[in-house]
């Protein structure tokens, strides 16, 4: 009987590094490294959804290059002291063992944690615990990163996004369109972080593409994105996220900002693990809550999730 399983083991392919693979049967499956419980690959119906660089390093000390790499406690870097985008990506995680399934096996799930230690200390002097939760089903990945202040008298302020590297079915960005975006306020760094009205329905990338769309209340929420090849929609990114606060629990939604992003020519050949021609397989659309810092109380925890769903 088919059914969800999960394993960890040493890819020796990869220098003998630590993943856990989940899978039901062989056409659905997903593999997350402990080196920053980055998820490298999401086979859905037998065809890989995420894009991993074929340069990506992997030593246990670079973040891994591809797939959903984990942003935490800044996008960017902010503060000097921290490497960019923080440690979550860097460190590395446990995982919570045991493939948690739904009754009728409809989606199975993998827990990733990772709390406060000397390195992290070292540079960002905070006590917390991430819980990272990673779902899969038939035709949708799930990730959820949870983040818990554990002081029960400290605030502390904090970036948190999934930096999602999506597949392109054709390798081609040229046949690339997005929707979901229009009438958004952004940021463009390709324009000094200048802000901008998004009014086109339709985006598409021919250039180097780096802007946050802002999701603030003054905003109509972003809807979820769907990406389309040749006009065809072929996968699309919801996302949320929630404030829950210590002591009495209540959850505030909040809506998470969208990073869009392509190294595009120059900049694939600059980044050594990304390498020239790069751009052409990949669009990154990275929820999170980026746009400013998000002060966590003592006890409360943030969560931000993405849901990826194939359009078949
Ligand atoms: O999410 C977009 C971005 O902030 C870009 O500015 C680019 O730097 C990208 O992240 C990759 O960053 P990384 O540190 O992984 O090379």
């Amino acid at each position: 009987m088919v059914g969800f399983s999960c394993t960890q083991i040493s890819d020796e392919s990869k220098g003998g590094m630590e993943k856990v693979v989940l899978s039901y049967g062989e056409d659905c499956r997903v593999e997350v490294f402990l080196l920053g419980a980055t998820v490298t690959s999401w086979i859905c119906d037998g065809r890989e959804k995420l894009y991993l660089s074929p340069n990506a390093v992997f030593n246990n000390s670079k973040a891994i290059r591809g797939g959903i790499p984990l942003v935490f406690p800044q996008f960017g870097q902010p503060n000097s002291i921290m490497p960019q985008h923080g440690f979550a990506r860097t460190s590395k995680w446990d995982w919570s063992c045991g493939c948690h399934t739904t009754g009728d096996d409809s989606e199975g799930k993998c827990v990733f944690l990772l709390t406060n230690n000397a390195d992290t200390e070292n540079v960002w002097n905070h006590p917390f615990l991430l819980t990272y939760t990673v779902t899969l089903s038939k035709s949708q990945l799930k990730c959820e990163l949870s983040i818990k202040n554990t002081s029960s008298s400290e605030v502390f302020e904090c970036h948190g996004l999934l930096h999602t590297y999506i597949r392109l079915p054709s390798d081609d960005i040229n046949r690339l369109t997005a929707v979901g975006f229009e009438s958004q306020q952004f940021i463009d760094k390709m324009s000094g972080g200048e802000k901008f009205i998004e009014s086109r329905e339709t985006v598409n990338v021919a250039a180097e593409v780096d802007r946050i769309y802002i999701n603030t209340p003054q905003n109509t929420p972003i809807p979820d994105i769907t990406l389309l090849e040749d006009g065809k929609p072929f996968l699309t990114v919801a996302k949320s996220s929630r404030m829950i606060t210590g002591g009495d629990g209540t959850i505030q939604e909040k809506p998470a900002d969208v990073v869009f992003w392509n190294a595009w020519i120059d900049k694939s050949k600059a980044l050594p693990d990304l390498g020239e021609g790069a751009y052409k397989s990949y669009v990154c659309v990275e929820p999170g809550l980026v746009t400013d810092y998000v002060s966590v109380g003592p006890e409360a925890t943030l969560t931000i999730d993405t849901t990826l769903t194939v359009i078949s």
